[in-house]
């Protein structure tokens, strides 16, 4: 008996997770190939609203889950879906068998409706979150943040769905199939000093989506405890300009629709050598702009934009 059961133990470890019985729905992790330590993340995406939910980006450190000596390490930006104006942000540290979480939550409306800009900021003294440009949470050396020194992280989306009914919701699956778009992400270096005007990020990428680059990104096909779905590969689609993730039942992977198009985002980057480097984020439908980061008002806004715009000229005649 005793010796049955080991060899079932043994059978057990040497079986693949994927050979077990597969959950009812499929969800999807994209991320990253590398891991990078310290950053600035933007990613313009529009999450989904359903009770049990959660749309993701978050960063990690990939031996996390293996526990023992290895630590956790993981910096989270997560939509809630049970509500559609509900996101919250976290920091996770510790290792596998007793983290320390530290999770705030942040009020925004429609926020399925609409594409947003989550950012986050990691640097070895601070961790800050900002929405559509404005900073809504900011640690400042504090254990969680030193703690994040230690290793590299990827960065990943995902959108799963949590059995923790106390935290997410009870999930109700006749809002299925629901889908994440995201327009674009893009990353920046922490390089003191070095970024446009002397700012502590510069910009090392920006991916629009045009189509899906695979030496950058992976598509996750695994689960974990707690989730309700599987990570399906199909469930992350490239179209129009936009990647999707698709929270399907398991029958219904991948997406067909139309795009949802971001009718509020255009970037134009102004380079001259007589003139510093400027970030021009203009969003259309609230008639607001974005230089540099930093929200300006609509009058000062179109005054900057006419200096921008000469100043353009002003290269172009030289
Ligand atoms: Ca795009």
């Amino acid at each position: 008996m005793i010796r049955q059961l080991l060899i079932a133990a043994t059978l057990l470890t040497a079986i693949p997770l994927t050979t077990f019985a597969a959950k009812n729905y499929n969800g999807a992790e994209l991320y990253s190939s590398e891991s990078v330590k310290y950053g600035r993340f933007d990613i313009r995406m529009k999450t989904i609203a359903g009770s049990g939910t959660v749309s993701s980006f978050f960063t990690y450190y990939n031996d996390s889950y293996v526990g023992g000596s290895e630590p956790w390490r993981e910096i989270d930006i997560e939509v809630l879906g049970k509500s559609t104006s509900i996101w919250q942000s976290n920091i996770i540290t510790g290792n596998l068998n007793s983290k320390v979480t530290s999770e705030k939550v942040h009020s925004y409306s429609n926020l399925n409706q609409e594409y947003h800009t989550y950012s986050l900021e990691w640097t070895p003294d601070y961790i800050a979150w900002f929405f559509d440009g404005k900073e809504v949470r900011r640690d400042t050396k504090t254990q969680q943040v030193t703690d994040c020194q230690s290793k590299t992280q990827s960065y990943r989306m995902n959108l799963w769905i949590s059995d923790v009914a106390e935290w997410v919701g009870s999930f109700n699956e006749g809002i299925l199939p629901v889908y994440q778009f995201i327009n674009w992400m893009s990353y920046s270096e922490y390089s003191p000093g070095n970024g446009p005007n002397g700012s502590n990020f510069k910009l090392k990428w920006k991916d629009d989506f045009d189509s899906f680059n695979s030496s950058r990104w992976g598509k996750g096909d695994w689960t974990f405890d707690g989730n309700l779905v599987d990570f399906a590969p199909e469930n992350i689609v490239v179209k129009d300009g936009y990647c999707i993730l698709c929270l399907t039942k398991s029958s219904q992977k991948g997406f067909n629709g139309s795009v949802p198009k971001d009718n509020a985002t255009e970037t134009k980057k102004f380079e001259n050598t007589k003139y510093r480097d400027y970030s021009l984020f203009r969003d259309v439908k609230n008639d607001a702009i974005q230089l540099n980061g930093k929200m300006v008002t609509n009058s000062a806004a179109l005054k900057m934009q006419n200096r921008l715009l000469v100043s353009e000229r002003t290269t172009h005649l030289q």
